[in-house]
């Protein structure tokens, strides 16, 4: 089975085991040279997330050194990064300038490896961003550790990153699997190598806090038969640091989708089997004894976007990794009818799209963003509170671009896209918020983030981007996090005290002080446990909210919309700045 089908995908999945392939610097290069972004005025460390940082920084460019024409290839990797310049419109006019191009880097750029970015100095032609209306992106001072196909936030503020054999026959075939822990803030990296394979698994988070990954790969693709999946099971432990081995499914799962109920349950859909056949079968994983259950089956194509409803049933939103779409719907997870949900637009080029419950999960509203092939900038919307939902086409992006990274911000029901590509050797430099029907221009990503790429939101409101595959030999290994604009906007409120545990429909006391404002909500969001664009779990939740002295009592919604597990809780205050989050154990 050929990995990828899109016109723009060029060779197999597999490929040699150079980190940084020629190809793949040349994209960097182009990257760094073409869009430096400098920070100026801002204190700035990763190993300090900005607390306030100075208000009225300003991102600060320069005409642009491109030397696209010298990237090999030409054709649509110039045209991907070309569209870049026109999307920060609303950038340009903010500086009256509608001509002049920007440079994008960071000072840390040089120290990753492909980055070639140099001291920012302003030039002629400069464009400033505001970084208190486009956010700001920096660049890591360490590279990422590991290939980061898999990437899931801990209760512990770490990441679990999982390579496998990171898409390397030559590693599969030596055995040797990777996966560990990276502080996100310092760098710091504790190897937890995994027993199997777990390329291309599915996971998600359980109650405890554990992390189940389910199936991978059993073997790479020869000369008589395709990708083939494993049907083990594991957990991560978050205490110990250790995998659990876990009684294995029937059949083997590569490119599953899993999908946590509200009972805490995690129901494992999709994925090619040991034979490299698709997998019809749904194997709910008991979160108390490890036991497999046999559920009504539902035939998908790989990676499908799925998400649990709060009416208790699944939605397939049309998105996955490759193949056709099939019928999206609704699934009952007790009779495995499937309530079909038209509408969903574009549906054909819906692959590497991202299905994001969009803003507050308690409107049930999905966002499907992106897609190919070839790629699209439509988004579609489907209301998931009519008996019949039905999709509808929602506010297009500004630029086409599959492989999308997409997560909930924590403040206003916003939706973070970054990244993307037209195809896996044309990244697109393009990032906004959705919210509503409205777009917004973010400041553009520097860094390449195709296949196998991953975006996540941290416990301090950042948004961290990981890794990327290239056609060719190698994999992004440059780190790059956002700092959205609430970000930039002064002191963020202090949490003085929050439950540390919290049961569905039960009232809790929120304290916390603001400088200059008042806090007026609070969020649960789930953190990301991600892959190929697909992030069934993630959700943010506003919580019910009455003002009182110093602080909120909130209620805990239901588990059909906080499910049981660990949450972060944000509380914001009047100008829209978040706290650092708090971890809450809810159920
Ligand atoms: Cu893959």
């Amino acid at each position: 089975m050929q990995h990828e089908r899109g016109q723009h995908e060029r060779g197999q999945h597999e490929r040699g085991q150079h980190e940084h392939g020629r190809g793949w610097a040349r994209w960097g290069a182009a990257a760094g040279l073409s869009a430096l972004l400098a920070l100026t005025g801002a204190p700035g460390s990763e190993a300090a997330p900005p607390q306030g940082p100075t208000p009225g920084a300003v991102l600060r460019g320069e005409g642009s050194r491109d030397r696209l024409g010298e990237a090999e290839e030409g054709g649509p990797r110039v045209g991907a990064v070309d569209r870049r310049y026109s999307t920060p419109a609303a950038a340009r006019r903010t500086v009256h300038d509608e001509h002049a191009r920007h440079r994008h880097g960071s000072p840390d750029a040089g120290t990753s490896g492909t980055g070639t970015a140099d001291a920012a100095t302003p030039a002629a032609g400069e464009v400033v961003l505001d970084p208190a209306v486009f956010g700001s992106w920096r660049r890591t001072s360490y590279p990422l550790p590991v290939r980061a196909i898999h990437a899931t936030l801990l209760r512990t503020g770490k990441v679990l990153l999982i390579a496998g054999s990171g898409n390397q026959s030559s590693v599969f075939e030596a055995g040797t699997f990777r996966a560990g822990l990276l502080d996100p803030s310092t760098g710091a990296y504790q190897p937890v190598d995994p027993p199997h394979d777990m390329f291309c698994a599915g996971h998600a988070q359980l109650p405890n806090g554990n992390v189940l990954v389910v199936g991978g790969t059993r073997a790479y693709p020869s000369s008589t038969a395709g990708w083939k999946g494993s049907a083990k099971v594991y957990e991560f432990d978050v205490a110990t640091a250790r995998w659990i081995a876990r009684p294995s499914m029937a059949h083997g799962r590569w490119y599953p989708s899993s999908v946590q109920a509200p009972s805490g349950h995690v129901w494992n859909f999709a994925g090619t089997d040991e034979a490299g056949r698709r997998n019809t079968r749904v194997e709910r994983y008991t979160t108390t004894t490890g036991a497999l259950v046999a559920k009504p089956s539902w035939s998908l194509p790989q990676y499908p976007g799925l998400l649990w409803t709060a009416k208790d049933r699944v939605l397939y939103a049309g998105t996955r990794s490759s193949g056709a779409s099939g019928q999206p719907g609704l699934y009952h997870p007790g009779t495995g009818a499937v309530q079909a949900v038209t509408g969903i637009t574009q549906l054909s080029q819906r692959r590497a799209a991202a299905t994001v419950l969009a803003g507050d999960a308690t409107t049930q509203r999905v966002l499907v963003l992106g897609g190919g092939w070839p790629a699209t900038s439509s988004t579609s919307v489907v209301d998931l509170r009519p008996a019949t939902p039905v999709g509808v086409a929602g506010p297009a992006l500004a630029t086409a671009k599959a492989y999308v990274g997409a997560v909930n911000l924590p403040t206003d029901g916003s939706v973070f896209q970054t990244g993307g590509g037209t195809g896996r050797d044309t990244p697109v430099f393009e990032s906004s918020v959705v919210r509503g029907s409205t777009v917004s221009s973010m400041a553009p990503n520097t860094v390449p983030r195709t296949y196998h790429s991953s975006t996540l939101l941290l416990p301090d409101g950042r948004v961290l981007t990981l890794g990327g595959d290239d056609a060719g030999e190698g994999f992004e290994m440059q780190v790059e996090v956002f700092s959205p604009p609430y970000l930039h906007r002064g002191s963020r409120p202090i949490v003085t005290a929050a439950p540390s545990r919290m049961v569905p429909g039960t009232a809790y006391t929120v304290t916390a002080t603001a400088a200059g404002s008042t806090p007026v909500s609070a969020w649960l969001v789930r953190p990301s446990s991600t892959t190929h664009a697909v992030d069934p779990n993630q959700r943010a939740v506003r919580l019910p909210a009455t003002r009182i002295a110093g602080g909120l009592r909130v209620t805990t919604p239901s588990r059909f919309l906080t499910p049981p597990g660990y949450h972060m809780l944000f509380v914001n205050d009047s100008l829209g700045r978040p706290s650092v989050a708090r971890w809450v154990r809810v159920g």
